[in-house]
Parts: structure tokens; C-alpha cells; sequence
């Protein structure tokens, strides 16, 4: 990767590393990359010294087929790994739980033992390669049995050298779960100030190479955030770890602040996106140094990972998404990514394919290799406008700072609801506008195909037969349940109990009742992740999230601004809301239901608000249910109808599980309409070979036009 970039044009003219304003009078001198407030950059050379990493996220199924794809991908030019588990991995559940039986090996790789990473990791030197690990729920046992993983593949050598030399990332990011994306497992006070602090301690010590925490706004902008919010809840985020670390774990910022690594999510709004990730270091670098006073200069960069965003992708004309993701690339490169995901084109309907996650990767290759976009540092610094959008973001992000902090810094206001209403507002918000035509979406609710041309475009998905990959994964789980020491499992698991009963500190690296140090422990004598997790849970319990739901912010930004048409087809819809109200004396009811480990709430929080606000009576049931019981909250409630929102690959087991509940119920009248990524090559099973449902609207349908649809399939006249 170290490559010297090419210096002279075709023109014979050279291309300077870096440019400045010669004229800058400043007395601390210009504002350079590599320098305090790093607005221009971490490093001072920047990508002309070292490319950013292309490290595409990818994991599905079993082991040995997502093993097989790394190995691929590696070969072809990738440079780091970023492992992406299923569901039930993300929530302590092993794969032979009642709670997860649609979602084994859906959206990532099911992992249950240390068995499974030895083989998601096999011919792959783990203290060569750079792993990135999305995990924040069973953040402890993925992260033992990454470590064991790597120190059994090296047996001649020290465990200690062994764990010194991996270099990686894990998410450990929990704050941020509370907010959007919802893979917690526990309360968030244990949470940070034990799983947090054990893991910061630990890989302070001993894994001096391995960034301990990816703060990530990516989440948050999926979620609605608009770049100030996403700057600002982020870097409290990254404070509110340094003052844990710093108040609760007892460690020196120095320790600690050099391996917090950032992960921002890249959207289409281009300049704003570049601003972002310069405004964003200065933040993080001022700060720090403001309130922690580090000595080593390191604890000040704000160094990060970047991904393109999966929000902006389409389901219609999916060739367009190529074109989004390549702009949002080169945001994230000219604002000074150290590491980057490029999303295939596939991904607003389903997992990618072979060729689809080519293209993504080739996408930075063509970038890196063709283009000498690396061949200057921060090429945006002195435009009038970067800077004067620079100090704007950075502006309104540190309002927004001021007001976290007077509500008690970012854990209290995870805690009393106010950041995920903020989302929420801004989410609704952005639905509104795109609904209303307001911020245009080509090929959506604009320059749309007619539909037999629209189908023609659409592309085939990889699927997984969920089925196949549980039973292969419980079969190998009780082979090694089998095999194993179980005295010495008790044993480990009772250590790890305790520990977490504790209300000691166990945070300094060398502390045997380290969580860290007993998870290994457990890995090491062959405990299940679910086993682990459930130990944990014996002490702490688990964390059951409140639902709320943001009203009027849909319509209003619905009804701002809008053409005729719009406002038309919004009144239409609210005046067949009033008329099912006169003819049924109450209004249409609607439970917005989310089943099996699917965390990802936005869309379903869109819906119910949007749909609220339109005149329907709307419950929203609680995260993780089971098709049963979502059938008995639809059947105690008297909904006419259940939307489903599935995120994660679920609904080919899930939907059809519903249907069976309500009908062995007796309440079969109630309809079921489904939205969310559901491939179009899984219409038919659903809608006609299961008829699990009546309707499915895909991403991109306009709320009022679900609502629409919705209103005509409900059967009048139930009582
Ligand atoms: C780099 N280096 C340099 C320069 N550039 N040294 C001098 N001059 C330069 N110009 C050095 C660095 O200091 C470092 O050495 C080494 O080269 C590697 O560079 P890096 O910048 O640290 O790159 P990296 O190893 O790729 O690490 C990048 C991050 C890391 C951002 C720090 O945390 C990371 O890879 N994050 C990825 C997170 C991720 O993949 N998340 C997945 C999200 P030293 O280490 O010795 O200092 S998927 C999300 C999905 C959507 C989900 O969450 O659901």
C-alpha cells in the first residue's frame, strides 16, 4: 500500500503533497494536516504516505462461507477484514434459542463457539491482518474468542506477544445501541462502566495495536441524523468514554484516548459530508484537550473509518446506486477517511452477490489506482466555502454539545429519551421531504421507470437457507458441548458470574477479575457464546427498551413547501381515513410489529409516526418479539391490521410463523402488510404460496401511498 503517488502531470505540472496560504499571517503559522486541531487531517502526509484501507464489511451464514469470501476478497485486492455477525451473535443468543429461529446466519455470520472464529479466521494470519468487528451486545465473548482464535493459530509462539501484535477494531460502541440500531444486551449503566471499561482496560495492557472502540455516527445518520446531530452525538459519545475511563476504570487518558477509533456514515449531500469529517476533528481534537488534558499528542486525532450510506441506496433502477456510492466515496476520501466501505448496489433489497460486491470494492481500487485522488492532502483547505461550511457544522455541533452536557453528558441523555426523539424528529423529518418531492430521489419520486421496465432492471440477491445453517450450527455447538471439560466450564462460567455480580472495579488490565481476562478464560475451555452472555444476565438482567413515537413532524414537513399534487394525494388520504372512521365508528388501527433480533427500528418508527399523524390509531409493540407474541398484543389490542417491518432477512420464516399463530388463535380476519429489504423474488412465496401476507411495501414507498393501500385491504364491517 505504501506507493509513491505519481508528482508530475501529463502537463508537467507538479502536484504539491499539500498546499497552503502562503500569505497566512497566523502567529501559530497555517493550519497543516498532522497538526493540532487536525481540521486538515491525523496525519501529515495523509494518503500520499499510506491509501486508506479498503475494508469492505461483509459475514453471512456459516463460518466457512463467509471464511471462503475474506480469503477471496483478500486475493483480490482488499486490504482489511470487517466481519459482520448475525442477530443472534449481536444479542448472547446461541443458535438453538427459541428467540431466534428466523434469524440464524441472516445478516452476518452466526457465531456460537470458539470453534466457529477459529474456522471464520482459517489460513488468515491474525496478527498480519486487520480485523474490524462489529459487535456491541456480546462484545466480551466475541472478543475472547477473536483473542483465543489468534493464540491458538500460533501455538510456538508467547500468548502474550501473540495479543501484542493484533491489530484490528472492534465496535464496543453500546451508547449509540441505545439510540439507534438497538443489538444491546444489557442495562446501559453495566454496560459502559463494566463491559467498557474491563475492555478498555484490558486492551490497554495487552493489545496495544487494537483500537478498543469504533464511536460510530454511521448508525445515527441511517437513522435520521442530520450531520450536526451525527457530529455531535458522536463525539459525546467518544467524551462520555474518556470520562469512564478516565473517572470509573481509574485509567490514564494516554492509555486509552490513542486507540478510540471514529466510524462517520457518508451520504449524498457532498460538501456537507467533507465539512463534516474536518469540523468533526477539530471538535474531537479541542475537546479532549480541554477536558482531559492528555500528554501524548495521539490522544487528540479523530481517526476513522468511513461507510457509504445504506439509507441513500435505491431498490428501483439499482445501477444508480453504483453512482451514489462512488460520490459518497470520494466525499469520504477528500475529507480524510483512514478506512473505508464502499456498499454494493444490491443492498437496499438483500445481501450482495459476487458481482456486486466487486464492483463496491472496485469502486476504491479504480479510486486509489486511477484517479490520484491520494496524491494531495485535504485538497478542499482554504476553499472559501469548505472553510466557512467547516465552522458552520462545527458550530452547530458544539450548540448541540452544550445542550447534551446541560442534561448531564450523553449517557443521561440517551437515558431520559431525548436523543432518540431527536432522531426520531429528524428522521419523519426527511421522510417528509422525500414523500412530499421535496428532496428528489432519482428513479424514486423522480425520472421513475414504467413498472414493466422497472422490473426488468431488477437484480437477483444471494440467499441463505436459514434452515440449514441453524441445524448446522446447533449440530457442531453439541459436538463441542460433547467434548468439552464441563467441570471446567462451570467453573469458568461461575467465575465470570461473579465477577460481574461484583461492585468492585475490575478494570485495570492485570486484574484477574478482568471480564476481558475471564471471558478468555471461558472461550479457552470451550463456553458458548450464548453461555457466556447468559452469565452475564444472571447478574445484570436485560435491557428492555421503551417505545415512544415522535408525532406531527411528518406532516409538517410534508405540507411545507409542496406542489399541488402532494398535498392533494396527503389530504385524499387523510379524508379516507375519516370516512373508515364514519362507517367503522373508530378509526383504522395499526400495530407496527418487529420480530425475531431485528433491531433496526427506523423505518418502523417512520411508519408509526407518519401513519399517526395521517389519522390511524397506531401501537407500536415492543423490539424482539416472537410471531406469538405479536399475534397476542395484535388479538388484546383489536387491531384491524399488523405492519411488519423487517430489516435483517427474517420474513421468509418469520411472516408465515405470524400467519400460523393468527390462525391457530382464531384471528385469522386480522390483516398482516409487510415492509422494510424483502427481495422481490420473495414476493410470491409471500403473498401467494404462504398468502402471509397482503401486501409488501418495498424501501422507497411513500407513506401515504402505504396507508392508501393499506386502508383498501382491511375487510369492512368485522363487528
Ligand atoms: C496511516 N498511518 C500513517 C499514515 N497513514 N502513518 C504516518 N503517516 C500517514 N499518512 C499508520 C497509522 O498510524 C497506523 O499505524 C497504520 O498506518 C494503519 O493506519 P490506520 O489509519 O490506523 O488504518 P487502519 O489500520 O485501517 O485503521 C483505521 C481505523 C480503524 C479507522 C483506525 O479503527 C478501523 O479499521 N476501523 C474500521 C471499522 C469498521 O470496519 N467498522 C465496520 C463497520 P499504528 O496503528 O501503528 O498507529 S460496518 C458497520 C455496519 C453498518 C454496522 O455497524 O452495522
Amino acid at each position: 500500500m505504501h506507493r509513491l503517488v505519481e508528482r508530475i502531470t501529463p502537463e508537467k505540472i507538479e502536484i504539491q503533497p499539500v498546499y497552503w496560504d502562503l500569505s497566512d499571517k497566523n502567529e501559530d503559522g497555517p493550519e497543516m494536516p498532522g497538526i493540532f486541531p487536525f481540521t486538515r487531517g491525523p496525519y501529515a502526509t495523509m494518503h500520499t504516505h499510506r491509501q486508506w484501507t479498503i475494508r469492505q464489511y461483509a459475514g453471512f451464514s456459516t463460518a466457512e462461507e463467509s471464511n471462503k469470501f475474506y480469503k477471496k476478497n483478500l486475493a483480490a485486492g482488499q486490504q482489511g477484514l470487517s466481519v459482520a455477525f448475525d442477530l443472534p451473535t449481536h444479542r448472547g443468543y446461541d443458535s438453538d434459542h427459541e428467540r431466534v429461529v428466523g434469524d440464524v446466519g441472516m445478516a452476518g455470520v452466526s457465531i456460537d463457539t470458539l470453534k466457529d472464529m477459529e474456522i471464520l479466521f482459517d489460513e488468515i494470519d491474525l496478527t498480519k491482518v486487520s480485523v474490524s468487528m462489529t459487535m456491541n451486545g456480546a462484545v466480551l465473548p466475541i472478543l475472547a474468542f477473536y483473542v483465543q482464535a489468534a493464540i491458538e493459530q500460533s501455538p510456538n509462539k508467547d500468548p502474550s506477544e501473540v495479543m501484542a501484535s493484533l491489530k484490528g477494531t472492534i465496535q464496543n460502541d453500546i451508547l449509540k445501541e441505545f439510540m439507534v440500531r438497538n443489538t444491546f444486551i444489557y442495562p446501559p449503566e453495566p454496560s459502559v462502566n463494566r463491559v467498557i471499561a474491563d475492555i478498555m482496560g484490558y486492551t490497554a495492557v495487552h493489545m496495544t495495536k487494537f483500537n478498543s472502540i469504533s464511536i460510530s455516527g454511521y448508525h445515527l445518520q441511517e437513522a435520521g441524523a442530520d450531520a450536526a446531530i451525527e457530529m455531535a452525538f458522536t463525539i459525546a459519545d467518544g467524551l462520555e468514554y474518556l470520562r469512564t475511563a478516565v473517572d470509573v476504570a481509574k485509567l490514564n487518558v494516554d492509555d486509552v484516548a490513542p486507540r478510540l477509533s471514529f466510524f462517520w456514515g457518508i451520504g449524498l449531500n457532498f460538501y456537507t459530508e467533507i465539512a463534516k469529517m474536518r469540523g468533526a476533528r477539530k471538535l474531537w481534537a479541542e475537546s479532549v484537550k480541554e477536558k482531559f488534558n492528555p500528554k501524548n499528542r495521539k490522544s487528540l486525532l479523530l481517526r476513522t473509518h468511513c461507510q457509504t450510506s445504506g439509507y441513500s441506496l435505491t431498490e428501483t433502477q439499482p445501477m444508480n446506486n453504483i453512482i451514489r456510492t462512488t460520490i459518497e466515496a470520494m466525499a469520504a476520501v477528500q475529507g480524510g477517511t483512514q478506512s473505508l466501505h464502499t456498499n454494493s448496489y444490491d443492498e437496499a433489497v438483500g445481501l450482495p452477490t459476487e458481482q456486486s460486491a466487486r464492483i463496491a470494492r472496485n469502486t476504491q481500487l479504480i479510486l486509489q489506482e486511477e484517479t490520484g485522488i491520494s496524491s494531495v492532502a485535504d485538497p478542499w483547505g482554504g476553499s472559501y466555502m469548505m472553510e466557512s461550511l467547516t465552522d458552520e457544522l462545527y458550530n452547530k455541533a458544539k450548540e448541540i454539545m452544550v445542550q447534551i452536557e446541560s442534561k448531564g453528558g450523553m449517557t443521561a441523555f440517551v437515558n431520559n429519551g431525548h436523543a432518540k426523539l431527536m432522531l426520531e424528529e429528524s428522521a419523519a423529518t426527511k421522510q417528509g421531504r422525500v414523500d412530499s418531492g421535496a428532496d428528489v430521489v432519482v428513479g424514486v419520486n423522480k425520472y421513475r421507470l414504467n413498472a414493466e421496465d422497472e422490473e426488468l432492471e431488477r437484480v437477483d440477491v444471494l440467499q441463505i437457507n436459514n434452515t440449514d445453517v441453524r441445524k448446522k450450527q446447533i449440530d457442531r455447538m453439541n459436538e463441542i458441548k460433547a467434548s468439552r471439560d464441563d467441570d471446567a466450564v462451570q467453573e469458568a462460567l461461575a467465575k465470570l458470574e461473579t465477577s460481574a455480580r461484583s461492585t468492585e472495579s475490575t478494570s485495570t488490565g492485570d486484574d484477574p477479575n478482568n471480564l476481558m481476562s475471564l471471558c478468555i478464560d471461558c472461550a479457552r475451555v470451550r463456553c458458548t457464546l450464548g453461555e457466556m452472555s447468559q452469565a452475564l444476565e444472571n447478574a445484570w438482567g436485560r435491557h428492555v427498551p421503551s417505545t415512544s413515537m415522535v408525532q406531527g413532524a411528518y406532516a409538517a414537513s410534508f405540507n411545507s413547501g409542496n406542489s399541488q399534487e402532494n398535498t392533494e394525494n396527503y389530504q385524499s388520504t387523510f379524508n379516507m381515513v375519516e370516512e373508515f372512521e364514519a362507517s367503522e365508528g373508530r378509526r383504522p388501527r395499526i400495530l407496527i410489529a418487529k420480530m425475531g433480533q431485528d433491531g433496526h427500528d427506523r423505518g418502523a418508527k417512520v411508519i408509526a409516526s407518519g401513519f399517526a399523524d395521517l389519522g390511524f390509531d397506531v401501537d407500536i409493540g415492543p423490539l424482539f418479539q416472537t410471531p406469538k407474541e405479536v399475534a397476542l398484543q395484535a388479538i388484546d389490542s383489536d387491531v384491524h391490521i399488523i405492519g411488519v417491518s423487517s430489516q435483517a432477512a427474517g420474513h421468509k420464516t418469520l411472516l408465515p410463523a405470524l400467519k400460523k399463530e393468527l390462525e391457530d388463535l382464531g384471528a385469522d380476519h386480522m390483516v398482516v402488510v409487510a415492509g422494510g429489504v424483502i427481495p422481490h423474488s420473495d414476493y410470491d412465496y409471500l403473498l401467494k404460496e404462504t398468502k402471509s401476507c397482503a401486501a409488501i411495501f418495498g424501501p422507497g414507498t411513500r407513506i401515504v401511498d402505504a396507508a392508501k393501500e393499506v386502508l383498501n385491504v382491511i375487510p369492512r364491517n368485522l363487528q
